[in-house]
């Protein structure tokens, strides 16, 4: 086909392509920046490149011929095209200064504490200064520790399913701190002054002061002869040294089975830009039955516990009018503090 191609046309004749074809391929291998690879383009498949012409050239070609010579055009168009991608794609330095490998990388943001993190230490210390040391409880909890031992019997409404993330195969979340004051009670002998912050997980449903998973700050003192004013003491004491002398507190009268008398303590502060008293933690004295059940002797110990929302807390402190805020995540908002 092509010897009697070589009789009929006008060169270029189809063999000769091929040496062309050779001569551009050659050519684009030794263009090794991208200007002179964007020359070789334009000169190959360019509107005026030599393609163009040899395509012109098509016109020479006696008519029977002329097939068999657009076909060769056309394969010879693709294969200078594929090699054209390929070499830009693999071969050719990009424009602009060579990578300097020795340049310093971008800094990577510095990340910060939690502002939840910071209250908790911030708690600690404030405590610390009054003697309390910090104890630590497990999560996952069982109902001995979360109720039972906490004068919590079987058929307490604080034990529905509804209340509680009970789990497959036993155990639970624990639902509050109280759980630590067991634990740490049947470890250690009286006299004992701990706190015990912690996250504790509820099905409540999420709002601006509510969140299925807060943290709690647990507070137990046991001695001889502790009353209902070392309590209140201490709270009022530990409110006015993290919010300042002039942070307002109340106590009113409430019920947990773990302690006898029991009271709520509320915090003034501003909700959607209203000042409204807003319930910190509970608190009391320890009910007997609770030393009961860690084996400690009701006649010769007395004591108090506290149970504060860290949330709530951290709240009031830092001007942040919804608990939601602090778990969504959103730099623009963690970083302020
Ligand atoms: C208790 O959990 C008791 N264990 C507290 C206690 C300890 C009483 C020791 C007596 C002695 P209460 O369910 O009220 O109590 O929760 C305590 C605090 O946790 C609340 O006052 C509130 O500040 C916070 N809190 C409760 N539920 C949520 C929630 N869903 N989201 C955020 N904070 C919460």
């Amino acid at each position: 086909m092509s010897a009697r191609l070589e009789i009929h046309c006008v060169p270029p004749m189809i063999s000769s392509i091929d040496k062309i074809e050779e001569e551009a391929l050659q050519g684009l291998g030794q263009m090794t920046d991208k200007a002179a690879l964007e020359q070789w383009r334009i000169a190959w498949l360019g509107s005026k490149g030599r393609l163009k012409s040899l395509m012109a050239d098509m016109k020479t070609c006696p008519p029977e011929d002329r097939p068999a010579y657009g076909q060769r055009m056309n394969a010879l168009k693709k294969s200078l095209e594929a090699a054209f991608k390929a070499h830009r794609a693999d071969d050719v330095a990009p424009a602009g200064p060579p990578l300097d490998v020795t340049e310093p990388g971008l800094p990577a943001g510095l990340g910060r504490q939690h502002i939840l993190s910071r209250t908790i230490e911030e708690i600690i210390d404030v405590f610390s200064r009054m003697g309390f040391t910090v104890a630590e409880g497990p999560e996952v909890e069982n109902e001995w520790y979360n109720f039972e031992a906490l004068n919590m019997p079987e058929a307490h409404p604080a034990r529905e399913p509804s209340d509680n993330f009970f789990l497959e195969g036993g155990g639970m979340l624990r639902t509050q701190t109280s759980t630590v004051q067991i634990r740490v009670m049947e470890n250690s002998p009286p006299p004992l002054r701990i706190i015990s912050p912690g996250r504790v997980y509820r099905p409540d449903t999420h709002d601006a002061t509510h969140y299925s998973m807060f943290h709690q700050v647990e507070g137990l003192c046991v001695d001889r002869g502790v009353t209902l004013v070392d309590l209140k003491a201490t709270l009022f004491h530990f409110a006015r040294t993290f919010f300042g002398p002039k942070a307002d507190l109340r106590m009113r009268p409430s019920f947990f089975p773990f302690t006898e008398p029991s009271a709520e303590v509320d915090m003034r502060m501003p909700v959607r830009g209203k000042m409204q008293w807003v319930e910190l933690g509970g608190c009391g004295m320890v009910d007997p039955n609770v030393f009961k059940a860690v084996g400690y002797d009701p006649e010769e110990w007395t004591g108090f516990a506290f149970g504060l929302g860290i949330e709530r807390i951290a709240m009031r402190k830092y001007g942040i009018p919804d608990i939601r805020w602090l778990f969504e995540n959103d730099a623009r908002f963690l970083r302020q503090f």
